[in-house]
């Protein structure tokens, strides 16, 4: 790449130039339609906003909160085409989610979608009052649309380094403290170079759909960077359910649809696969994808889904298997660019046929902005990932399992030491153990072992407030599906909570 590199340039001022302002780049279920052209225009318009009214200067960072939609993705383009530096941010966190990302990011300025607006603004009081948060999407003068759409539209992108940071990503922490990734400009044209291209492979006649929050880089890459990078166009949904999905596939001619392998389950599991047909190819990543539910979508639909595993840390995909080249049961082999093994316990190579942690090398790599956590991702130059897998003679990958205590449910990373902790807030929770419970359509759900404080009755109805109240102080995905009332916890001679033995009980 060369040294100054501004990533929004590259992906939608070089394809408008590539594919013509009159494209169709982004179109909702609802009928609307952006060109290129007026995507462009849109995000200069941000980007205006962010320099000549609210005084952004390159380096700054601007939080972005907000479901998928077209202004969202402008804000996007429009914060890196300003200099700035993109923190993300889903919009079904909690203020006590938002807190600690705030904390660790100062960002200047909030761009936030104004259903979201009020745990933004909590924050904001409580720990960075010099944040500007401007809403969109409601009314009045002071809306970042109204505001945008004064402006001429005419803006000359700043002349970023190709590392100059893009993107601050938060990972989900086990116990709630997440870990800030950086990534920089080249980074998201990477991305396309290893991923996007090689194995994707999209064309101008492309649709592609994908459930997954831009916030989450998933999405990002899927919705935004491979499509406009390819002249295609992304179809943005807000939340939709699996059936709703299908119906959006048929109804507006998905060709591409990108989504957790819960959503490809449940419109299997519901006979809505022939909503499907349209479909040229699917990605399945954010979890690990049953093999039954690949031949389900081959058998019945002739699609073979690519499946893939990224992380945060390395911004997308770095093993997939896609087209022929897919050995059952496993995730694939490294994607163009990459490197992978198995380390042990010691972090020694492993061989064929023994399972270790998974560890990757390639283009982009983990860089957390607390450079003291970089040593529990990075060792030895490789990215050091929390999934136990074997590799076979020829080079394929199979998943076995989480190395830590996240709980993967639907594609999202739930840390189970979080949920204990917002349980344990509930006034009638004496403590709490959470654990993954094996589960046929969402791959895990949460499941939580509750001791009650004397006298506390543990019915269903108990299990239900336990549940709501996790709701109210978590992002409601991460409430416990699965609760159990028990006497005590077992707990280890120090005194450390054995969740294995909590598995243990769920295998039982
Ligand atoms: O979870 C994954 O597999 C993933 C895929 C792409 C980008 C980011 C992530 C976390």
């Amino acid at each position: 790449y060369p040294d100054r590199l501004n990533a929004a340039t590259e992906i939608l001022d070089k394809a408008v130039a590539t594919f013509g302002a009159d494209r169709p780049a982004l179109r909702t279920p609802d009928g609307e339609i952006w060109s290129y052209g007026l995507l462009r225009t849109r995000a200069n318009q941000v980007a205006q906003v962010l320099t000549e009214d609210l005084g952004l200067v390159p380096g700054q960072r601007v939080l972005l909160r907000a479901p998928n939609n077209p202004w969202t993705v402008a804000a996007w383009l429009g914060v890196l085409k300003a200099g700035g530096v993109v923190v993300t941010t889903m919009a079904a966190l909690r203020a006590r989610e938002v807190a600690p990302i705030v904390e660790r990011t100062r960002p200047s300025i909030a761009l936030v979608d104004h259903r979201f607006a009020e745990d933004v603004h909590v924050v904001k009081d409580a720990t960075m009052p010099s944040m500007t948060v401007v809403e969109y999407g409601g009314a009045g003068a002071d809306d970042l649309i109204e505001r945008a759409l004064v402006k001429s539209g005419r803006f000359s992108d700043v002349a970023t380094a190709a590392d100059d940071v893009a993107l601050l990503g938060p990972t989900s922490g086990s116990t709630g403290v997440p870990k800030i990734t950086m990534h920089f400009h080249r980074d998201l044209l990477s991305i396309d170079r290893t991923f996007g291209r090689p194995v994707l492979g999209l064309t101008p006649d492309d649709t592609v759909a994908c459930s997954a929050p831009l916030a989450f880089t998933f999405g990002l890459g899927m919705l935004v960077v491979f499509p406009l990078l390819a002249g295609a166009c992304a179809l943005l949904t807000e939340s939709v359910t699996p059936p709703q999905l299908a119906d959006i596939v048929q109804r507006h001619g998905v060709t591409v649809l990108a989504t957790a392998p819960t959503a490809f389950k449940a419109i299997l599991r519901e006979g809505r696969e022939e909503k499907l047909a349209g479909l040229r190819t699917g990605v399945s990543a954010g979890e690990h994808l049953p093999r039954t539910t690949w031949e389900g979508l081959r058998d019945r639909l002739g699609l073979r889904i690519i499946d893939g595993i990224g992380a945060t840390e390395m911004l997308h995909i770095f093993i997939a298997a896609a087209g022929d080249d897919i050995r059952p049961g496993a995730t694939g082999r490294p994607v163009p660019g990459y490197r992978a093994t198995i380390l042990g316990p010691d972090g020694e190579e492993l061989g064929p046929g023994e399972s270790g942690r998974l560890a990757v090398i390639g283009p982009v790599g983990c860089r957390y902005l607390d450079a003291a956590r970089q040593t529990d991702y990075v060792v030895d130059g490789w990215n050091v990932t929390g999934d136990v897998f074997y590799r076979d003679e020829d080079g394929y990958f199979f998943y076995q399992a989480r190395s830590d205590n996240m709980i993967v449910s639907s594609g999202y990373n739930i840390g189970g030491p979080e949920v204990e902790a917002a349980i344990d807030t509930h006034p009638d929770v004496l403590e709490s153990g959470v654990v993954g419970r094996p589960d046929a359509q969402r791959g895990s759900v949460v499941c939580a072992f509750v001791v009650l404080r004397d006298g506390v009755v543990g019915d269903a109805a108990k299990a239900k407030e336990i549940q709501d109240h996790v709701k109210r102080v978590l992002a409601p995905y991460k409430y416990p599906r699965d609760v159990r009332f028990c006497d005590s916890l077992p707990r280890n001679s120090s005194g450390k909570l054995q969740r294995f033995a909590l598995r243990r009980v769920i295998d039982d």
